[in-house]
């Protein structure tokens, strides 16, 4: 049994979150993750209001467990889903790819725990400041957009500088992970692509099978010249638009080219236009099964290793 302060802040069995994956982490996958004694999310994305309110929902329908939602700062929706989640009284509110500042107020009077996404010390030391109630350092081993510092360096400096509960993310997908993360001072793990190969993400077949099949280099990263990089499998499509990013291709295009590539990679399993975002560590993923056992894996296999610590202590 591992129980930290994150698990009596938020009324869940165990300190694992399932991230908030645009497009994938909905109702149902959120549910499963929370009815195994984790906390689900769901993911707003560049979804509308409404698209996010049937998915609270939905969730609401399939468990009475607490669950949250994620907000993505850069979607041209995320004022009115940040409404929304106010307006429901969810849980527990993360935030990712931006500053939440604005919303901070207004999900704290509505009673919700908000845990912004930080990847850098500075944005730690602003989002204790404005009330946060623990933070999610994730490094950019990370799927999706990626910071600019690693798992290792980013947890410990954000646990320096703030008193808040650390959740550790990016490169986390087994027990020895969330050891790990515990040994860097966090009190906690996300995982993303851990929960791609859960039974209950409704992800296409072939996105699934790519997750299981990759090796320890099939991940890149791309969109720096547009300032928002986010890493995916090595695909053709990635190939190819590093080769526009690089080869002088104007912003414009190079952010058409990137419209409605996600959706294409989670509903159709794209893999020619698709872009099939992911972590390094799906290189470590090898099976489909139930949400609630991963979940229940990762913990039990972080408690021997972490009751071992004092092997080489004399
Ligand atoms: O947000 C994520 N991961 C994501 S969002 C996403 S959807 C998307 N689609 C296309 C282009 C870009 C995004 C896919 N994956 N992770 C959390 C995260 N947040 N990682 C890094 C950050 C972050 C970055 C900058 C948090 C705060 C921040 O502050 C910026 C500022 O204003 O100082």
């Amino acid at each position: 049994m591992i129980e930290t302060p994150i698990c009596s802040m938020l009324g869940i069995k165990y300190p694992v979150f399932q991230g908030g994956m645009a497009w994938i982490a909905d109702g149902r996958l959120a549910a499963a993750v929370s009815n195994g004694g984790g906390l689900g999310i769901i993911a707003a994305g560049n979804a509308p209001a409404d698209y996010v309110r049937s998915e609270i929902r939905t969730a609401r329908s399939l468990t009475d467990k607490p669950f949250g939602v994620n907000i993505m700062l850069m979607s041209p929706y995320a004022d009115e889903v940040a409404a929304v989640a106010a307006e429901e009284k969810v849980a527990v509110v993360t935030t990712g790819a931006g500053n939440p500042s604005k919303y901070m107020a207004m999900w704290k009077d509505a009673g919700i725990k908000v845990i912004p996404v930080v990847a850098s010390v500075a944005m730690a030391k602003l989002m204790t400041r404005l009330g946060a109630s623990a933070l999610i350092a994730e490094g950019g081993e990370s799927g999706g957009h990626v910071g600019e510092l690693t798992t290792m360096v980013l947890v410990p400096l954000v646990v320096d500088a703030t008193d808040l509960p650390v959740i550790a993310a990016g490169g986390i997908a087994d027990g020895r992970g969330v050891a790990a993360a515990f040994m860097l001072g966090a009190v906690g793990v996300q995982m993303g692509t851990r929960f791609l190969s859960a039974e209950e993400c409704s992800i296409s077949p072939v996105y699934k099978e790519k997750i299981i099949k990759a090796g320890d280099l099939c991940t890149m990263v791309t969109g720096k010249k547009l300032g928002h990089p986010v890493r995916s499998l090595r695909t053709n499509f990635a190939r190819e638009y590093a080769k526009a990013e690089f080869g002088g291709m104007d912003d414009e295009s190079l952010e058409a080219l990137g419209v409605g590539a996600l959706r294409k990679a989670v509903k159709d399993g794209d893999i020619q236009n698709g872009c099939f975002l992911a972590g390094q560590i799906a290189a470590m993923v090898s099976k489909v099964q139930p949400a609630a056992e991963i979940v229940r894996d990762v913990i039990e296999g972080a408690e021997p290793i972490l009751r071992g610590a004092m092997k080489w202590v004399k």
